[in-house]
C-alpha cells in the first residue's frame, strides 16, 4: 500500500448546507421565520430568511431618526457630499463612524446567530450602510451575488447581508428581487446572472431582520411610489477575507476607544490565526497566544528604516 494521508473534515464553520439544486431551479419565497432556529433553516434551504418583530417600535424610531438626520447632513455637504448623497437612492456608507445606535446592531443576538451560522463565530463587519429612496426610480439593479469576487467553486457562504428593515419592503417601493435557492446551484450557474423571470420580489415588514447568503442572486427593485424604504445593511464576511470598507484607515479612533472587545473583534482588531496583527514597538499584551486569536494592542510606534520610530497615527475627529 502506498503511504497516503488520512481524509478529514475541513469545514471552518458550523454551516450545514442543503443539497445542491440540479437542475438550477428557483424555490418559492420562504414564509416569515418564527424564531432564530427556523430562520437558520430557511437560510440553509432558501439562502434567505426574514424574522419579523426583531426591532421594537422605539428601536425602529431611533434608527430611522438617526438615519434621516445623517442622510440629510451628508446631502448638505455640497461639493464634498459623497457620490450617492444626491441620488434618488441615497446610500449612507461607513456607518461605523456615524452613531452607536448603528453599531449596536452588530452586537445583537440575531447578528451573532444568523451571521455566525453562515460564517462561524469569528466573522467580521465588511461594511455598514444606510439606504433610502428620495424619489421613484426607473431601472432595477442588475441581479448579482454579494460574494461575486469569491471563486464560484467556493460552496459555502463567504459573506452575508443582514438588512434591518425600517419601512415595509413592498414591490411598489422597490423591495429586493431574490432567486431563492440559487446559493445551492452548481458553480457554473453562479457566474452569469440568471434570467430576471426567475427572481421574485420580497415583502418584509418593518422591524424585521432580512438576511441572505452571499451566494444568492438578488438585486434592488424599482421604486414606483417614491416612498423611502429605509434600511440599515450590516454586511459581514469570513475572518480571512478583505472587508468592504478599509476600517484600518477609516474607522475613527474615538469609535475604537469606546468599542467593546466584541465590536473591536468584529472590526478586525482581533487576530485570526496569523492574520490581522499590527507590528511595531514592544507592547504588553496580556492575552496574546502564539498561534491562537488575540486582541490587537496598538504599539506606540511603527519601526521604520534603521530603527526610526514613527508614532502610530489614527484618524481622529477634526
Ligand atoms: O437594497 C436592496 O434591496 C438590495 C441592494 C443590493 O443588493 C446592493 O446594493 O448591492
Amino acid at each position: 500500500m502506498p503511504l497516503r494521508p488520512e481524509p478529514a473534515e475541513h469545514r471552518q464553520t458550523g454551516y450545514q448546507a442543503a443539497p445542491v439544486l440540479d437542475p438550477p431551479d428557483a424555490l418559492p419565497l420562504p414564509p416569515a421565520a418564527r424564531d432564530l432556529i427556523e430562520a437558520k433553516e430557511h437560510l440553509a434551504e432558501y439562502g434567505l430568511c426574514y424574522l419579523p418583530g426583531v426591532l421594537s417600535a422605539n428601536e425602529r424610531d431611533e434608527l430611522t431618526a438617526a438615519l434621516d438626520q445623517q442622510a440629510e447632513a451628508e446631502r448638505s455637504l455640497g461639493p464634498l457630499a459623497p457620490p450617492s448623497a444626491r441620488a434618488d437612492k441615497q446610500l449612507v456608507s461607513n456607518m461605523v463612524n456615524k452613531g452607536k445606535v448603528f453599531l449596536d446592531l452588530v452586537e445583537r443576538i440575531e447578528t451573532d446567530e444568523l451571521a455566525g451560522f453562515m460564517l462561524g463565530t469569528n466573522f467580521l463587519i465588511s461594511s455598514i450602510t444606510g439606504g433610502m429612496f428620495h424619489a421613484p426610480t426607473t431601472e432595477p439593479q442588475p441581479l448579482h451575488r454579494d460574494q461575486g469576487y469569491v471563486p464560484a467553486t467556493v460552496n459555502f457562504p463567504a459573506a452575508c447581508n443582514l438588512f434591518w428593515v425600517l419601512d415595509d419592503f413592498e414591490p411598489d417601493n422597490g423591495s429586493t428581487w431574490v432567486v431563492p435557492g440559487s446559493h445551492r446551484w452548481k458553480p457554473e450557474y453562479q457566474v452569469k446572472a440568471p434570467p430576471r423571470g426567475m427572481a421574485a420580489q420580497v415583502r418584509v415588514p418593518a422591524g424585521s431582520v432580512f438576511a441572505w447568503d452571499g451566494r444568492i442572486w438578488h438585486g434592488l427593485g424599482v421604486n414606483q411610489n417614491g416612498q423611502p424604504r429605509r434600511s440599515i445593511t450590516t454586511f459581514f464576511c469570513l475572518p480571512w477575507m478583505r472587508q468592504q470598507e478599509n476600517w484600518g484607515v477609516s474607522c475613527l479612533q474615538e469609535v475604537l476607544d469606546s468599542a467593546s472587545p466584541k465590536l473591536k473583534a468584529r472590526l478586525g482588531l482581533r487576530t485570526y490565526g496569523t492574520l490581522g496583527g499590527v507590528n511595531g514597538t514592544h507592547v504588553e499584551a496580556e492575552n496574546a497566544t502564539p498561534l491562537g486569536n488575540s486582541d490587537v494592542v496598538f504599539p506606540r510606534y511603527i519601526i521604520g528604516e534603521g530603527g526610526s520610530l514613527h508614532p502610530l497615527e489614527r484618524v481622529h475627529k477634526a
